[in-house]
């Protein structure tokens, strides 16, 4: 198809996957990150546009919305991936960073999503999809900082779901377990994170099906993990 889509997050990892997917499948793919090597390296992939940008930072998620409104006139998906976490116990967190995460994936949420919205009413159709975590759904030690974020980003989407239905807008929420990307400074590719990580590749194909529900159905939410991760 000819659908155009922004997908937040996608110089690495689970977006660059979606990415990657996406541009596969005839997609026009709108690239979002703040690293613009990696970006530029991708795009050639994608033959798609990319923008960098910090999602936490309001002008730039207009502007995201606005080049791709200017490029190709319209927008039909919204990839909320971008993310970031880190884990101690709750004292030794720094309020800095306890700002970084929920700047990212709250706030970077939000931003994206407000500078959308209009369009997609005006155009009565479009799919949002945020790509959060299982964690927004179960609690775990060292964990305050990014399951509190991502128990905020799922309620963000719940609501925004109700808010946006009549206007013909779907809001649909992926939850992984662990994947084997970047995240958390971690590096990708050990032989022992085959065997108990998801691939970003599996939450494409997650995403991939969640986009392809008919056009009267919608996906609220979709869970998967590695068989082997206890939760
Ligand atoms: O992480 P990583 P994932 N503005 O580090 C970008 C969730 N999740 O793919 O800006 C714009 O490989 C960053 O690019 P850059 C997780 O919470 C993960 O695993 O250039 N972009 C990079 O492209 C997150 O919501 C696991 O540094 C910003 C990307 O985000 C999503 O999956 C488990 C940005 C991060 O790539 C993708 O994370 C789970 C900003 N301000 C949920 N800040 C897991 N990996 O186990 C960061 O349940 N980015």
């Amino acid at each position: 198809t000819d659908q155009i889509a922004i997908v937040s997050g996608a110089s690495r990892g689970i977006g660059k996957a979606i990415a990657l997917l996406l541009a596969l499948q005839g997609a026009k793919v709108v690239a979002v990150a703040r690293s613009e090597n990696d970006l530029e390296e991708l795009t050639l992939k994608t033959q798609g546009l990319c923008i960098v940008a910090d999602i936490s930072i309001e002008e730039d998620a207009q502007y995201v919305v606005q080049e791709t409104l200017s490029r190709f006139g319209r927008l039909d998906i919204l990839v909320c991936n971008a993310g970031v976490g880190s884990f101690n116990e709750l004292e030794h967190f720094e309020a800095a960073e306890w700002d970084r995460i929920f700047d990212t994936n709250v706030k970077g949420t939000f931003l994206l999503c407000k500078a959308a919205v209009p369009h997609l009413k005006a155009q009565k159709s479009g799919h949002i999809v945020g790509i959060t975590s299982d964690v927004a759904k179960r609690t775990f030690p060292h964990g305050t900082a990014y399951g509190a974020s991502k128990f905020a980003q799922d309620a963000l989407l719940a609501s925004l779901r109700k808010e946006v239905r009549p206007h013909g807008i779907k809001v649909s929420t992926i939850y992984p377990g662990l994947v084997d990307t970047y995240f958390n400074d971690t590096t990708p590719g050990s032989p022992e994170a085959e065997k108990t990580h998801l691939r970003p590749s599996d939450v494409a194909q997650a995403l991939r099906y969640v986009l392809e529900a008919p056009a009267h159905v919608v996906i609220d939410e979709l869970m998967l993990h590695p068989l082997t991760q206890e939760y």
